[in-house]
Order: structure tokens, then C-alpha cells, then sequence
């Protein structure tokens, strides 16, 4: 069987893990808590919650995953595999807004072939909402500004995620697990308050999680975090994930021009007129940086 065709197949696919063993969803709606033959716990790529399996029925709602099959896509950050897009959230203020890990994390579901989705909340914290928003929507991606406490945006998020298979990505505390609750009221997924005293979240969600929604779409809740290192690709790979670098790289002098030092660079010019976002150049550099260094060693 091709890719494509078990792509198209619907299929029993991992929902969580819960301690050792992992709800699977099966083709005709039931959940099914299953363990894992004996052999995929060997297996060098562990299962992730989004893996389309294959299971044996072995009691009531009870079975065993036999088999995981291949995957479209992963993430490792959050873990989960076999989605179509990725809702990056970030508060645009308590906790503020981290852009180099979400310049990471573009990267990241970029290089995965995943389309990207921005997502601020908290715009009533912030009264600037509207300059990061312009900024990555003119680079190209897809923005959403949303409030979870004053329900602003959530019918924009509810329509990107109809129908779609989705993950919710960002640090701690930012409101992903609110945002999920106002998009399928009834939820009632656990939030709690940034700590003050730390400015950051207190790590809420604990597991992926995969949630089905009434308007066909699935989409996981996942936990926060704040690090995440770059799978390894060649450094002149990078600028194919920053599409406003992307779309000046065939004006530049040198093919395979990395724009840093290169002479006749026209990123390095679109940075100097700012028709290029000073962070997501400088974040593009350290990137490129982390890559050549992966690259030596
Ligand atoms: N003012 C304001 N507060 C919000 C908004 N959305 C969420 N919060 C608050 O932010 C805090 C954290 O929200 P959570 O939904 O738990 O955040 P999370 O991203 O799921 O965090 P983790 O599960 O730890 O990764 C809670 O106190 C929420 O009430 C918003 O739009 N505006
Ligand atoms: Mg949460
Ligand atoms: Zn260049």
C-alpha cells in the first residue's frame, strides 16, 4: 500500500497515553485502551499520540497495538505525529512573548511540511496587538489575535480548525488549554494562573492529547514549553523556512548565499531599508549559527 492510499484510509489512531498504556480511537468512534506489543516498545522512534495503528481487540474496549504505521510527519516538540497544521500560540503579554522560540518552532513545523498558524492571545492585556500580528502576516503566515477571557478570534480559530487535524503549540501559560475550552464549550480542560513571581506558566497540561470537535476537526492539547533545538538540516536549508528571507534569496549575488556576511546580500538590505523584521533576522542568524555548529561536531 502506498502512502497516499493509507493516508486516505481512515484509521484507529493513538487519542493519549495514560500510564504506560494509550487510548486509541478507532474507526467507528469507540476508544480502545490498548497496550503495545512487546516489540514496538523496542522500536527506535517512539509511539506518538496522532500514530495510526494497528490494534487487536482483546476485551471490552481493551486491545493491543500490533503494529504503528508509517508516519506523514512529527513534531518533537510538542509529540505528536500525523497533522496538518500547527496553531502556535503566544501571549501577547503575561507571560510575554518569547519570538525566538516562536521563530523556532516555525522552523520546526515548517521542515515537517505542517502549515503553520499564529495565534497571539490575550490581546486584552495588550494594546499593540496589532504590530507582531501585521509583521508575520507580512512575512506570509496565517495570524489569528485572540482573547480566551474575552472570547475574541474564537470563531476565526473554530473555522481554521473545522475538518482538520490539528496540534496547539507554545510555552506554558499562554492559553492554549483556555483557548481549546472556548472552541468546544464543555471541555473543561484544567488552566491555571501564570506565576507572578516567575513570569511563566506552572505547566498545566501534562500530556498530549488528541480532542475530537463537533465540527469534524481534531485537534491536541498539549503541554507548554520554552526550549527546543532544531532538527538537524543543512544550514543553507534554513532560510526556506522564513519565507519573507526565502522570497529575496534569488536577488541576492551568490547562489546558496547564506545572508550574513555575503557582499550584494539582498536580505541583508531588506533588513537595513526594515522591510525584514529585525528579530526574525537576528533569530535567523542564531539559528544558522546553532546549524553550522551541529554541522562540525
Ligand atoms: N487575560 C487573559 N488571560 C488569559 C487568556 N487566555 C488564558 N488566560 C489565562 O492564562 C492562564 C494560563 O492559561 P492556560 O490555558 O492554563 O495556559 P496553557 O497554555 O494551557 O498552559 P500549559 O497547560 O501550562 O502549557 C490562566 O489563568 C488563564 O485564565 C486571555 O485571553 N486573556
Ligand atoms: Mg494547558
Ligand atoms: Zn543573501
Amino acid at each position: 500500500m502506498s502512502r497516499l492510499e493509507i493516508k486516505k484510509m481512515k484509521h484507529d489512531v493513538i487519542i493519549r497515553g495514560v500510564g504506560g498504556f494509550y487510548d486509541v480511537q478507532t474507526t467507528d468512534g469507540q476508544v480502545v485502551r490498548c497496550r503495545l506489543r512487546g516489540r514496538l516498545r523496542l522500536a527506535d522512534n517512539r509511539v506518538l499520540v496522532g500514530d495510526r495503528v494497528q490494534i487487536t481487540i482483546t476485551g471490552d474496549l481493551e486491545g493491543v497495538i500490533e503494529d504503528v504505521l508509517p508516519r506523514d510527519n512529527y513534531l518533537i516538540r510538542p509529540p505528536i505525529a500525523n497533522i496538518e497544521q500547527a496553531i502556535v500560540v503566544m501571549a501577547l503579554a503575561n507571560p510575554e512573548p518569547d519570538l525566538q522560540l516562536l521563530d523556532r518552532l516555525l522552523v520546526l513545523i515548517g521542515s515537517q511540511q505542517i502549515t503553520p498558524i499564529i495565534c497571539f492571545n490575550k490581546t486584552d492585556l495588550c494594546l499593540e496587538e496589532q504590530v507582531l500580528s501585521i509583521k508575520y502576516q507580512q512575512c506570509g503566515f496565517t495570524v489569528v489575535v485572540t482573547s480566551a477571557e474575552k472570547n475574541i478570534g474564537i470563531l476565526d480559530l473554530q473555522n481554521l480548525l473545522a475538518g482538520k487535524i490539528s496540534t496547539f503549540a507554545g510555552p506554558s501559560g499562554v492559553g492554549k488549554s483556555s483557548l481549546l475550552n472556548k472552541i468546544e464549550p464543555g471541555l473543561e480542560l484544567a488552566v491555571s494562573e501564570v506565576s507572578q513571581k516567575l513570569r511563566r506558566g506552572r505547566h498545566t497540561t501534562r500530556e498530549v492529547q488528541l480532542i475530537p470537535l463537533s465540527n469534524g476537526g481534531l485537534v491536541a492539547d498539549t503541554p507548554g514549553f520554552s526550549q527546543l533545538t532544531l532538527p538537524n538540516m543543512e544550514p543553507v536549508e534554513l532560510q526556506e523556512y522564513f519565507p519573507e528571507i526565502w522570497a529575496l534569496a534569488g536577488q541576492c549575488r551568490f547562489r546558496g548565499c547564506l545572508h550574513h556576511k555575503e557582499p550584494g546580500c539582498a536580505v541583508t538590505a531588506a533588513v537595513e531599508e526594515q522591510s525584514i523584521l529585525e528579530s526574525r533576522y537576528q533569530n535567523y542568524l542564531i539559528l544558522l549559527e546553532e546549524l553550522d555548529k551541529l554541522k562540525v561536531y
